[in-house]
């Protein structure tokens, strides 16, 4: 097979010529040929098979032990100017990017299968939605893909009508780190990926494509491409609303928008649909609105974490049809991560006997790749064409202290502001230390594919007549109290924080107005159910105002890194905040929001 497309075809002779595969097969993404594929990986040991009983269609991917994550440092962005990639991005010029991947892929596909994988990032008719081609030697990253993505001939047909699409060429290589990088050139809208077969550097149309290659597109075409979930929340008088949510690596988003209701509100007719958990595309409407697609149609979630408490939803998804990565096994081959209680581990992430003495049965970044449709909750809308409406944009970080529950922006630049003063503790998604505090602005430090300085004044360009922007929120889930616990239950109790910003939304709640935001007071929060210690609500709602004096000074520093690129509107803003923390500190008493 090839494409009646020429422009395709030439692009993949070169890429054979380049890598001297020993055959090249071009993916229809039929579920013939993804069971042709699993039967292969099976055969060969690069998958294993897990309970078919228990676990029908589900298989186990165990990776190189040194290739578990993404790796920033090695992920560049490859632009003529380097201020064009920004303080943000590791950078590389193109030519010297193009030397050193044409010298790695030289030859690297010999005694393999070259696979052409032609897909969609979004439902397969929307205007919003962007096609690529993945061309790569690892058929696990095949058949990830076509969890994914809409992968295969209708993909194919939609690039032959527009003639158009991103290049991403990928190589497991000898899946050495000293020999890996995860290139990208936004100006020739191309990806380059050698040497890891994990998610995140691998599967080209998430990370490379959706958000940093899409980014760079958004920014040039006046959308948005962002790492947020997209949820509906439907509320007791049967109306559902939007909203899209960015939190850093493995800080929830998953399980946001698969939220279950706790009791008491699922009693009063609360519902909650998924429409995303990883990457948002926004553009205006006619109406002024921002709709949103999610451009996936899979979920790469990680494991660890997700139990019948904390995500019965996602839970229920992953008994059939699975591919778990770096999870641990039970006696009788069931998958098994720290979380769930219910089975216990035989073997590790490596198939090692397991010794607790080695640490986690499952890595702590380990995986599932399931097709959207799998999860109970999955919105009927996901798959409109024209997207979804968005009510409300949150912001969220994990943070042990000072960030209260949940802020309101008094307005979009405000809100922009929040976004970017995003920073969080970091998790085991990206390789590096666990723990550490690192700003995160959007929670697009290791996806936006050019200077931040210019993509806050590209959010702050939304502010302009004739639209009607969402209200801008950020919370914090993870606040903790002084004996070291969490202060706020979370998971389904969320939803007492997002009913909260809808009804404002909707101007049917109240808040006061803090230098910082407006604050819901406890008793404008549903959490009667919850009896929480009143000591716990205070702490979660209200102010410290030096500590936040420090922390908008410490924002003045990093808006500094940015030097004269940086929008004054956004330092404007920040001075305002301080401006307003420090007349209150002036004056006698702290002033609780109580
Ligand atoms: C992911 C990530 O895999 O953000 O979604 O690392
Ligand atoms: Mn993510």
């Amino acid at each position: 097979m090839s494409s009646s497309f020429a422009a395709l075809n030439q692009w993949v002779d070169e890429m054979a010529h380049l890598t001297q595969p020993m055959r090249i097969h071009w993916c229809d993404g039929s579920q013939a040929e993804y069971d042709a594929l699993l039967a292969q990986m099976l055969a060969r040991g690069e998958l294993h098979a897990l309970n078919a009983r228990t676990h029908p269609g589900c298989t186990l991917h165990r990776s190189h032990p040194g290739d578990v994550a993404r790796v920033e440092h090695l992920t560049y962005i490859c632009t003529r100017e380097r201020d064009d990639a920004g303080p943000n991005n590791p950078w590389m010029a193109p030519q010297e990017a193009h030397a050193r991947m044409d010298a790695l892929f030289a030859g690297c596909m010999q005694g393999r299968t070259l696979y052409v994988v032609p897909y969609c990032m979004g439902p397969i008719d929307s205007p919003l939605a962007r096609c690529g081609v993945e061309i790569t030697d690892s058929a696990y990253v095949v058949a990830n893909m076509r969890l994914m993505t809409r992968m295969g001939a209708r993909a194919l047909a939609r690039i032959e009508r527009e003639g158009h699409f991103v290049r991403g060429l990928h190589s497991t290589g000898e899946l050495d780190p000293e020999r890996r990088f995860i290139m990208h050139f936004p100006e020739e809208l191309s990806i380059q990926s050698y040497g890891s077969g994990y998610g995140g550097n691998a599967l080209l149309g998430k990370k490379c494509h959706a958000l940093r290659i899409a980014s760079w597109q958004a920014r040039q075409e006046g959308w948005l491409a962002e790492h947020m979930l997209i949820v509906g929340i439907q509320n007791p008088q049967g109306q559902t609303h939007y909203i899209a949510a960015a939190f850093p690596s493995a800080c929830g988003k998953t399980n946001l928008s698969m939220l279950v209701p706790p009791e008491d509100m699922r009693h009063a007719g609360w519902k909650v649909w998924t429409v995303g958990d990883d990457i948002c595309w926004m553009a205006p409407g006619k109406d002024g609105r921002l709709w949103a697609i999610n451009p996936e149609a899979g979920f790469f979630g990680v494991a660890p974490g997700t139990s019948a408490r904390t995500n019965p939803n996602a839970l229920a998804m992953l008994d059939h049809d699975t591919i778990f990565t770096n999870v641990a096994t039970t006696a009788d081959g069931q998958p098994w991560w720290e979380g769930l209680n219910d089975r216990v581990p035989a073997l590790d992430w490596q198939g090692r006997p397991f010794d607790p003495a080695r640490g986690p049965a499952a890595h702590p970044n380990s995986r599932f790749t399931v097709s959207a449709r799998q999860c109970p909750s999955f919105s009927a809308h996901a798959e409109d064409a024209q997207g979804v409406p968005i009510s409300a944009i949150v912001f969220g970080g994990r943070r042990e202290s000072l960030l209260p529950l949940v802020i309101e922006a008094r307005d979009w630049a405000h809100g922009v502001m929040l976004g970017a003063a995003m920073s969080s503790e970091t998790t085991a998604a990206a390789s590096g230390a666990v723990g550490v505090l690192r700003r995160d602005s959007m929670a697009m430090k290791p996806f936006c594919g050019y200077n931040f300085a210019d993509y806050f004044a590209h959010w702050l360009s939304f502010d302009r007549p004739g639209m009607q922007l969402p209200k801008i929120f950020h919370v914090n889930w993870f606040r903790k109290g002084g004996d070291g616990r969490f202060l706020w239950p979370g998971f389904g109790d969320n939803l007492r924080v997002l009913a909260w910003m809808l009804a404002r939304c909707a101007g049917a709640a109240d808040a006061v107005a803090t230098p910082i935001g407006h604050l819901p007071r406890a008793h404008d929060l549903d959490v009667a159910a919850l009896n929480l210690p009143a000591a716990s609500l205070d702490a979660l709602l209200s102010i410290d105002h030096a500590g936040w004096q420090r922390e908008m000074q410490a924002l003045g520093d990093y808006f500094a890194e940015f030097g004269a690129r940086l929008p004054t509107r956004l330092e404007r803003e920040r001075r305002r905040v301080l401006d307003a923390l420090e007349v209150i500190s002036a004056q006698p008493a702290r002033i609780a929001n109580g």
